[in-house]
């Protein structure tokens, strides 16, 4: 009898797994070649040119027209003139204080759609010198922005430079970041950079450690958005990786800090939010991650968006950039004009991967220049001039 209870449970757990297709095995993850990875970036709706050298030296002055170049004074076209502007009167978080998601608007502590642009730093470990005070300073009152990401590597190649091989470091970098953010009254990222695994589960109770007590830490601040897993890739699907996971890690968050908002990725690398669409999450507050690399993700990826917005999904694009998927290869200032517009319209948040030097085409700054903010126009790389410009046209 008890046998073929044991028989029976077994078939049903069979059957159900081969339903949500959980059982399946993964495609194996980025090996330690990265070029492995910017590869694999650009897999889907990719509909341009996907060059895999992600240490690119590409300088692309060349491909810059002077007409895709928004600059103070126009390219206003498709601003949805709800939002308001960042720095009408006062600084970001005092004005604009909690927010929370009413529908697929991110809204201030008014009710008010409120959209956050910014620059998401590099790994945190790799570029520290680029956490400082004048550098964000500069974002904030120069460029522009309210938010800044704060990417904290979770498990990469490169020893040292990442949490899971320098957790007190990691962690030191991510609280100075923060704290920054709090001083000049910025809107913060934490972001858990998940991209090698691919399957966030994988790290699933150092996750819960760490954003309960980095919860516990800044509950009381409104500055604070919790992005709980950047890109699952390598074949993590939502229904048996990424939901599951989230639903073990936002209770934690919270138990903490009851309404912050909490991003989420979703699976290919952050482009997969319609399977987010059709398997909500059943929390408040909660908006889904889409990343788009403009010369690669274009209209497929858009009307993707257009879509689920549709069906009523909020979405935050914590993390784009102007080039293609490797991070590398050349800038596409036309298309992201039309990412951005169409964010803008949806009234959807965004930032700009990434805050550094390396001389690679999605870092904002030249590697000849230094990190501590007041960059001049001739100390910014193509894409940062671009992305600067974009961020003072508002
Ligand atoms: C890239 C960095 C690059 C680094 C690489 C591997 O720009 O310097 O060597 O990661 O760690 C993403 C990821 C983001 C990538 C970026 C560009 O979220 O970590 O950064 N990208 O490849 N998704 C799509 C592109």
């Amino acid at each position: 009898m008890k046998k073929t209870k044991g028989k029976l449970a077994l078939a049903l757990f069979m059957s159900i797994t081969m339903l949500c297709g959980c059982h399946r095995e993964f495609s194996s993850p980025p090996s330690n070649n990265s070029s492995n990875v910017s590869d694999s970036y650009s897999d889907s709706n990719s509909s341009g040119n996907s060059d895999s050298n992600l240490n690119s030296d590409t300088d692309s002055n060349s491909f810059i027209s002077s007409d895709s170049m928004p600059n103070s004074s126009s390219d206003n076209s498709g601003q949805n003139s709800q939002t308001p502007d960042i720095q009408e009167n006062g600084t970001p978080v005092s004005v604009h204080g909690q927010l929370s998601v009413r529908g697929t608007n991110l809204v201030d502590k008014n009710g008010n759609p409120y959209q956050l642009r910014g620059m998401s730093t590099h790994g945190l470990t790799w570029f520290p010198d680029f956490v400082n005070e004048q550098a964000f300073l500069t974002l904030r009152d120069e460029w522009k922005t309210n938010v800044v990401r704060l990417a904290m590597y979770v498990d990469e190649w490169n020893n040292g430079q990442c949490y899971m091989n320098n957790k007190q470091g990691s962690r030191d970098m991510l609280e100075k970041g923060v704290d920054l953010c709090i001083k000049l009254d910025m809107y913060a990222i934490i972001d858990w950079h998940v991209l090698n695994p691919g399957d966030p589960m994988k790290y699933t109770n150092e996750a819960i450690e760490f954003f309960d007590s980095i919860s516990k830490k800044y509950a009381d601040k409104p500055n604070i958005i919790y992005e709980i897993c950047n890109e699952p890739n390598s074949g993590a699907s939502w229904g048996c990786n990424v939901k599951p996971y989230a639903e073990k890690v936002i209770p934690v968050i919270r138990a903490n800090d009851p309404d912050a908002v909490i991003i989420v990725g979703t699976p290919t690398w952050s482009q997969d939010i319609d399977q987010a669409l059709s398997d909500r999450l059943n929390y408040d507050n909660i908006m889904y991650a889409l990343h788009f690399y403009a010369d690669t993700h274009r209209d497929d990826l858009r009307n993707r968006l257009k879509n689920c917005v549709n069906g009523g999904l909020p979405v935050f694009v914590s993390e784009f950039g102007c080039c293609d998927a490797s991070g590398g290869g050349a800038n596409n200032f036309s298309e992201t004009t039309k990412w951005l517009d169409l964010l803008d319209e949806l009234n959807i948040s965004y930032c700009n991967w990434a805050l550094a030097n390396k001389n690679e085409t999605c870092c904002a700054i030249l590697s000849s220049s230094g990190a501590n903010g007041g960059w001049t126009e001739n100390q910014l790389s193509e894409s940062g001039k671009w992305i600067r410009n974009r961020f003072m046209s508002y």
